[in-house]
């Protein structure tokens, strides 16, 4: 089952919680600062021993104080011209739904991944996220999965409204 929450990922009740993250897996702004604050430091401890993550790629943590059981922190593409951007974007939600699937992860809750810092054009981030997130759904009928897509603002959420609808 997909939804759309409004509001702040950190507090969410599922069993992961995916983060927006840079290469270095070190913490920074948006997303990435409030979920390394609220899980506290031994978030940012684990993730020193990870070794960075490339663009599109995915990686697991543990959430800490988090109510979320784990993170699962991807790297999202900075915006350019460049062809590859959409796949680049896309492997982050598979890549995360594939370790959900090998962690036994029933709920997870995604941000508009690449859509804050990194520039990526909501619209077409948001038909992305939709598409993958289905798409990956269709080919894994027999496992329970909700996917949360949570929305910071306004805009955002009703951009997720528009293209679920759809
Ligand atoms: N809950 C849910 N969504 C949020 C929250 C929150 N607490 N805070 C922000 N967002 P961004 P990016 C939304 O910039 O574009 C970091 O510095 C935000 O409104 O967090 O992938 C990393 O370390 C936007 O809709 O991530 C990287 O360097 C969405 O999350 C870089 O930013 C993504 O915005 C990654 O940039």
């Amino acid at each position: 089952m997909i939804s759309i929450d409004l509001g702040d990922i950190t507090i969410l009740d599922c069993d992961a919680i995916v983060n927006a993250a840079n290469k270095t897996l070190l913490g920074g702004g948006g997303v990435d600062g409030a979920i390394h604050r609220r899980a506290g430091h031994k978030l940012l401890a684990e993730c020193r021993t990870l070794g960075g993550c490339e663009t599109g790629e995915a990686k697991i943590t543990k959430g800490y104080n988090l109510k979320a059981k784990y993170v699962i922190h991807t790297v999202g593409p900075i915006y350019s011209s460049q062809k590859n951007q959409a796949s680049l974007l896309a492997n982050c939600y598979k890549n995360s739904l594939d370790l959900a699937l090998k962690h036994d992860i029933h709920s997870i809750a995604f941000p508009a991944i690449s859509t804050g810092v990194y520039h990526y054009p909501l619209e077409e981030a948001t038909k992305i996220a939709i598409s993958t997130v289905k798409t990956w759904l269709d080919m894994h009928k027999d496992y329970k999965l909700d996917i949360i897509f949570s929305c910071f603002d306004e805009k955002t959420y009703n951009m997720y409204q528009r293209y679920l609808e759809a």
